[in-house]
């Protein structure tokens, strides 16, 4: 049995300050500012994918040279939106390898003539790898979907009268090796009495649509040459007092002044401070709480930087204000604490995903799903399989709902994934990650994978690497990883913080057979338990379901069914929530796209809500019992 000591990151505070991994570099989110202007690129660009054999014809022509028009037929595409649903050329739906994207901009004068002013190209994700040009010139690339990356582009743009058009061209690869995240591998299929010459496929090893492209916002913006390049803040609480550490860096001067303000959301000072690093101590701070777990939920104080650099060409100001939410979390070995108070998540995993946009970033998908979330009464999810939308996450720090962030560690299901050059990029990759999410006070614990072969002696040293450089990265967060192992199986299990489990009892194993349930669950948790001594949650669970299909007896596939599964667990999870069980977590929110196979009819059905986010029948019933379980939390003493 292995025990161990319960951590409690609050009591350490600004301790493990100094601790974190210094970043490389800031991800700040564009937000404007009297020294900042943004200029979305969002809309009609031009797209071509590369059908040619190799799929490297687009290389082989040079097609960033000229515009894309000039390289063969283009197709309007939108973005933000994957591209393999728009089209009703068939090819374009599984299409594995190059597609090019371009469009032209217009830039303000002030933007290429201002010798102060930085202009940044920003890319909030390109899925899966990318290269940028800047009128031809080969700017920027980056590996891995989900994430933002950007390039300072002012050496390109201010050079000379003419220099105000702008084409970006970006080529996108969306193919997944054994070294991506998440990996793949691509079979070529030889036997010519049933494939055509050079045929080959993409094989996954995830269970969604491996959607691509320009899915998120791409974006222009400025700063002036000495700017903000990151801040990073950690909370705690001493006493009545809320503690706000900041750290800042700046780049493009040695000789600048910080100027740091606190402000409440009424906009009154309630701290200051000033230079890099600091702490500011919050009298009778009002604390950032999960709703549904106080009365007065997701309180955000704003901390406005102003940063003053003496340069060449006079002085220099620039802006940036974050959100700060006030909040601790702790683990014991049994609960999961926000603000010293035990927490249960119940809530949902996600997708980004939904209808012929595929997983494109949507407003009023976004705000539709959390007044779903809302309806429900779920304070939680997990950002299941990857990195959501940093516009997702800012809806939380406001909403207050609680987000387990989970990398796109997903599908590592082979003995091969687990190699040196695949533990480099994922631990980059969780750089990415907390580079980007740090600051969300709705961000409570990372997850570093989804099932990945746990059971390895290979996968255990790799997952202790990950979960060891992202505690490195950031002590002031629990770590885990998403497991469906056997609990005397798991190598990874001895290395996390709170033990997340993804069971699908009556539905993958013993089918049909909803009397197990309680039983197998139960054994479930009290192994697990009994092993680790750490709070379990558990992260993934449910049944297929198609809208509309009734019977009674329930059987699978039914709306019955789904319901009869959900009240099983539900059981179980009710005697041990007062235990050790700190959280429940259903699968899914909402029906969503997957690959085409014999098990999945148009996707995965498993939603409480259809993709087209109508209610099936265990909406209601989770809805009743998110409400009940939230009204006994608030009527208690927490
Ligand atoms: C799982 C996976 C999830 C799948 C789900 C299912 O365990 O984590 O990605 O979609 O099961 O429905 O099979």
């Amino acid at each position: 049995m292995a025990r161990r000591t319960a951590v409690a990151w609050a009591a350490l505070g600004p301790l493990l300050w100094g601790c974190a991994l210094a970043l490389q570099g800031g991800m700040l989110y564009p937000r404007e500012s009297p020294s900042r202007e943004r200029k979305e690129l969002d809309g009609l660009w031009s797209f071509r994918a590369d059908f040619s054999h190799n799929r490297r014809r687009g290389f082989e022509e040079q097609w960033y040279r000229r515009p894309l028009r000039e390289s063969g037929p283009t197709l309007d595409m939108p973005v933000p939106s994957s591209f393999n649903d728009i089209s009703q050329d068939w090819r374009l739906w599984d299409f594995v390898g190059w597609v090019w994207y371009e469009r032209e901009v217009i830039l303000p004068e002030r933007w290429t003539q201002d010798l102060s002013t930085r202009v940044v190209l920003r890319i909030g994700s390109a899925h899966a790898y990318a290269i940028v040009w800047v009128n031809g010139v080969d700017t920027l690339e980056h590996e891995g979907g989900y994430l933002p990356f950007e390039a300072d582009i002012s050496n390109l743009v201010q050079v000379g009268p003419l220099s105000s058009q702008l084409r970006i061209t970006i080529a996108i690869n969306n193919t997944l090796t054994p070294t991506t995240l998440p990996p793949g591998t691509i079979q070529y299929l030889t036997d010519t009495s049933k494939y055509p010459k050079g045929y080959f496929v993409q094989n996954i090893y995830f269970d969604f649509f491996n959607y691509a492209g320009l899915q998120r916002s791409v974006l222009l913006y400025t700063t002036p040459t000495a700017y903000i390049d990151d801040i990073t803040v950690t909370t705690s609480v001493e006493h009545d007092s809320g503690l706000v550490n900041y750290q800042i860096s700046v780049k493009g001067s040695n000789l600048f002044e910080l100027e740091v303000r606190l402000l409440d959301a009424e906009n009154k000072l309630v701290a200051n401070g000033a230079g890099t690093q600091g702490q500011l101590k919050v009298p009778g701070a009002r604390l950032w709480w999960p709703y549904l777990m106080h009365k007065r939920p997701a309180y955000l104080y704003s901390l406005e930087v102003r940063l003053t650099a003496q340069m060449s060409l006079g002085p220099v100001s620039d802006f940036y204000t974050l959100p700060v939410g006030i909040r601790t979390v702790a683990v014991t070995e049994s609960q999961f604490l926000i603000n010293g108070k035990p927490f249960y998540f119940h809530g949902v995993n996600k997708h980004e995903d939904a209808d012929i946009r595929g997983k494109g970033f949507d407003w009023p998908l976004l705000v539709k799903d959390f007044n779903l979330l809302r309806w429900l009464g779920a304070n939680a999810f997990r950002t299941s399989h990857y990195p959501y939308a940093e516009e997702v996450l800012q809806m939380c720090d406001r909403y207050g709902i609680v987000v387990i962030d989970e990398c796109p560690g997903v599908g590592l299901a082979l003995p091969q994934f687990f190699n040196n050059v695949s533990l480099q990029n994922h631990m980059r990759v969780m750089e990415e990650v907390v580079r980007r999410d740090k600051n969300h006070p709705a961000v409570v614990m990372w997850s570093v994978a989804n099932e990945p072969a746990s059971h390895l002696e290979s996968a255990g040293y790799y997952l202790k690497m990950v979960i060891t450089h992202t505690k490195a990265l950031d002590p002031s967060r629990p770590v885990t990883f998403v497991t469906n192992s056997n609990y005397a199986a798991d190598k990874g299990a001895p290395y996390v913080d709170v033990i997340c489990l993804n069971s699908y009892y009556s539905w993958y194993h013993d089918y049909g057979h909803l009397e197990l349930i309680q039983q197998q669950l139960t054994t479930q948790f009290e192994s697990w338990y009994k092993t680790y001594q750490k709070p379990i949650i558990q992260s993934e669970y449910g049944a297929e379901t198609i809208v509309g299909f009734h019977q009674d007896p329930p059987l699978m596939f039914t709306e019955e069914y789904q319901k009869s599964l959900l009240e099983q667990y539900h059981v179980v999870l009710d005697q041990k929530r007062r235990k050790y069980v700190v959280g429940e977590l259903i699968w899914n929110f909402a029906d969503f796209m997957t690959e085409q196979s014999p098990t999945r009819v148009l996707g995965n059905k498993k939603g409480v809500f259809t993709r087209q986010r109508q209610p099936k029948s265990a909406a209601f019933l989770l809805r009743e019992r998110y409400w009940k379980i939230a009204n006994e939390t608030r009527n208690s003493k927490i």
